[in-house]
């Protein structure tokens, strides 16, 4: 490449290419440069969201140096790739990230004081990237910073939403969504105004014979929307690759407006096609468990999934490589169902436009393609209804249909005994309307299927995928175990006992390989370590109730047992459970004798997550922790012994502050529902311990970190479904603590009773389907425990280093190395040496 250009140009761009700032003077004056120069303010103006915008955007240039280079080693070495087409990427802050992972804090830090601003005031003035409702995002994140950190060619595909998640405001007890219109400042985005992709929506398809008597179908007319690209870097730690988060935008296909229009008087007419073309990518869906079949949402699925893949197979046309080579430089990873629609769009490019046959063409889909499931929860598993398929993607609605005859011929031949299952494994249901399943297109046109923790991996072989294990044999499904970037969620969230760590085990290298930690269990009895760890819990939760008290108002004792459930509000998830639990604590507490509170336990139990907009149930649990607080909070005979807080606006960099101080975490989902969880790994990261379920990954963070480190509790999946069943059939018996916390909140203390009447008679009257009453006793009991072993301080922190220590396998590094040796093929491409390049 670099031969093309002539001798004198090539020596003035290497003369003057751009250099990254070294040392401290050279940090503040490029501080100084951007705040006078980009920004245009000065000295004089200049308050801490400058001091943020002069940082981000020094930083930002060295980032961009390294970015470059990795993409021009990647293009000169076209190794394969991995493209990870997730709708969500909940990626926080990056200011701090960046400069961690560069290993430049300690210069910026000192640079900013000298220019009299404190680092952690200019990173919080950042506002979060929250393209994302929950885990599924965060997921995504972590694995683009593990990505990065292990040197693997890899690229993220997203949409570009205007609005990320919306806001959580708390209105007298009642969440109310604000827009998050995030995108006033974000010096970390690249316009990519050249790289461009017309979608088609809408049209019909005509067929013909060609001259060689082949049947060619096109797609014709209809809509064109334009896709433009954005791109972010995603540093990697220690390292100098720089990988690329793309995002489409999108916009009307015609520039600016419709001239026909503009020029025939239709101005507004005009400015309207133009706005409803920018609608697609403007809204993330906040729905974090429930497809709701709108419209909308599957426009935004196929012009992500479809500007994708024109831009994967632009790049690998580049190399004019046969397209027999096509699985082995592209890995396509779709993380759940949302980018389904990318298989029958790669099958449509390669029939239609490369004129492919069918099983070549399939043959490559399916090497091609890996699909990660997220749930088993029936409501979640993406549908879409037939008709309105036929009008937005006409062609691709044949070609699923093609897929699914020549999969259902196949099932027919190897299991002619069975003729139920072709009905039940069609990705087409015969429903009315019909409806095409997207988790059985996206298990048909993938060579692997794996769930995120070692149980929800084998319920989807019983469960939702039965018989498509009976059809392509178990090897085909397989368990990749959730993992979560230590870089954020203990070097970031935790500088101090990241700091305590790398004293003890000579440096942070634990950072690159978390397994590293097992060896700070040697610790466990050193004196001055548990000094020291005790001691950085009990800072955390200082700023915990700092935070408290400047945002909610309520003063939390800091010595108090730290009891946190934050995630998104479901019924699965069981917020209910532990807003009860804590009812009957106060009741409890209430009716003892002034010599008997003495010996309570003081508690501070801390709640936080987002409903969906639409989901009453869940806000009705919000509500009633609101209400909870607002009386326990006041009640002068609890005092410090049981306080309640809500936390508002549950986000990404919120959590660095909640997670490191915990005391203990609640996983309480009914057995089964909870896939993985990761904050539970988060959690224990940073010395807490966790009350939880048999579900997801609390069963493997037992396997690791031993029983007697973990407070289980509850009925186990295996004894869901008739437990279920006993509710209707056999009479209901609930406890008596529980019925006595029913009877309260129908006392309208809390409020009026009668918002609460749908909640307590899902339990009473609608056959509890979480199980809410079966676990009850236990999950009171499990709290007992917990209590007394929190007086014992020495025991308690000796179960919490050993924990950490042997939190190891829970990185997202070796996540990603599984998922790339099983179902990927890739392998790293180590960057050259800092001045060797
Ligand atoms: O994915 C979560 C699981 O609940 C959790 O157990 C797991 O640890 C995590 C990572 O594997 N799933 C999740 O966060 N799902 C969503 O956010 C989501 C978002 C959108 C839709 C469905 C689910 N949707 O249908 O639009």
């Amino acid at each position: 490449v670099e031969a093309s250009i002539p001798e004198p140009q090539r020596a003035a761009w290497k003369k003057f290419s751009a250099s990254e700032f070294k040392t401290k003077d050279e940090f503040e004056a490029e501080v100084v440069r951007h705040i006078e120069t980009t920004l245009a303010r000065s000295l004089f103006n200049c308050d801490e969201a400058a001091a943020y915008a002069g940082t981000a955007l020094a930083f930002r240039d060295r980032l961009v140096i390294e970015w470059n280079r990795t993409q021009q080693q990647h293009t000169y070495a076209d190794p394969k790739r991995v493209y990870y087409l997730s709708l969500e990427f909940l990626m926080g802050r990056a200011l701090d990230n960046a400069m961690l992972n560069v290993g430049m804090k300690d210069i910026a830090k000192e640079g900013m004081s000298d220019l009299g601003f404190r680092m952690e005031d200019v990173i919080a003035q950042e506002r979060d990237a929250a393209l994302g409702n929950g885990g599924l995002g965060r997921l995504a994140a972590c694995f683009l910073d593990s990505l990065a950190t292990l040197n693997y060619p890899a690229w993220g595909y997203a949409l570009r939403y205007k609005y990320g998640i919306f806001k959580q405001e708390i209105v007298n007890g009642y969440q109310v969504e604000v827009p998050d219109y995030w995108l006033d400042f974000n010096p970390w985005e690249f316009p990519r105004h050249d790289v461009t992709v017309d979608i088609q929506f809408y049209g019909n398809v005509r067929k013909y014979m060609d001259e060689s008597g082949k049947q060619v179908s096109v797609w014709e007319n209809g809509e064109i929307v334009n896709a433009v690209a954005y791109d972010a870097p995603i540093p990697g730690f220690g390292t100098r690759t720089t990988n690329n988060l793309r995002l489409w935008s999108s916009k009307a296909s015609k520039g600016e407006f419709d001239f026909t229009k503009f020029n025939s008087g239709e101005y507004e007419a005009s400015v309207a096609d133009q706005q409803s073309a920018e609608t697609i990518s403007a809204v993330l869906y906040p729905n974090d468990s429930l497809e709701r079949g709108k419209e909308l949402r599957l426009k935004q699925q196929y012009f992500w999934c479809a500007a994708s893949l024109f831009d994967i197979v632009r790049r690998f046309k580049k190399s004019k490589k046969a397209w027999k080579e096509f699985p082995n430089q592209v890995a396509i990873q779709l993380n759940d169902t949302h980018p389904t629609l990318a298989i029958p769009e790669l099958q449509r490019i390669l029939i239609d436009l490369e004129g492919l046959e069918w099983d070549e063409a399939w043959s490559i889909v399916q090497k091609t393609f890996g699909y990660t499931n997220h749930t088993v929860l029936p409501e979640a598993l993406e549908k879409w209804s037939v008709p309105l398929f036929q009008h937005l993607l006409p062609r691709h609605l044949q070609i699923i249909y093609d897929i699914n005859a020549i999969f259902l011929h196949y099932v027919e031949r190897n299991f002619p005994k069975d003729r139920e299952m072709l009905g039940r494994v069609s990705v087409i249901e015969e429903s009315q309307p019909k409806m095409v399943r997207m988790a059985y297109l996206a298990v048909i046109g993938s060579h692997k299927v794996n769930g995120v923790a070692e149980l929800h991996s084998d319920l989807i072989k019983t469960t939702i995928f039965k018989d498509f294990v009976k059809i392509y044999g178990p090897d085909k499904f397989t368990n990749v175990t959730n993992g979560i970037t230590p870089r954020r969620w203990l070097h970031q969230a935790n500088p101090r006992l990241s700091e305590l760590i790398a004293s003890k085990l000579g440096g942070y290298e634990f950072l690159r390989d978390l397994t590293l930690l097992h060896k700070i269990e040697a610790y466990v009895d050193d004196k001055d370590f548990r000094k020291n760890f005790q001691e950085i819990k009990y800072a955390n939760k200082v700023r915990l109730a700092k935070y408290t008290k400047e945002v909610h108002g309520i003063s939390v004792n800091p010595s108090a047992l730290f009891d946190i459930q934050v995630k998104r509000m479901h019924e699965y998830k069981r917020q209910q459970l532990n807003i009860f639990g804590v009812i009957h604590r106060y009741l409890e507490i209430k009716a003892m004798s002034p010599e008997d509170r003495k010996k309570v336990q003081p508690r501070v139990s801390f709640f936080g997550g987002k409903a969906a907009p639409g989901y009453w149930m869940a806000k009705t649990v919000i509500h009633l922790i609101c209400q909870v607080g607002e009386v326990v909070n006041n009640d002068k005979d609890i005092g410090d012994l049981l306080k309640v807080v809500f936390l508002e606006d549950y986000n990404v960099s919120k959590a660095e502050i909640i997670v490191p101080a915990s005391d203990i975490s609640e996983h309480i989902s009914t057995a089964g529902t909870e896939a993985s969880g990761t904050s539970n790994m988060k959690f224990v990261l940073n010395g807490g311990l966790v009350i939880g379920t048999c579900d997801g990954a609390n069963i493997e963070i037992t396997r690791e970190v031993g029983e007697d480190n973990i407070f289980l509790f509850g009925v186990l999946s295996e004894d869901v479904e008739d437990l279920r069943h006993a509710h209707f059939y056999s009479e209901f018996n609930l406890d008596p603590m529980l019925s006595h916390v029913f009877e309260t909140i129908r006392s309208g203390i809390f409020g009026d009773a009668g918002q609460f009447s749908a909640l307590v008679n899902s339990i009473v009257e609608h056959g509890d389907y979480y199980l809410v009453s079966d676990d009850f006793k236990s999950y009171i009991d499990t709290h007992k425990l917990i209590d007394e072993a929190y007086k014992d301080q020495e025991t308690w922190l000796t179960k919490t280093i050993t924990s950490v220590s042997r939190m190891g396998f829970f990185s997202s590094d070796r996540c990603i190395d599984e998922y790339a040796e099983m179902i990927w093929n890739v392998e790293p491409l180590t960057p050259p040496k800092q001045n060797g390049a």
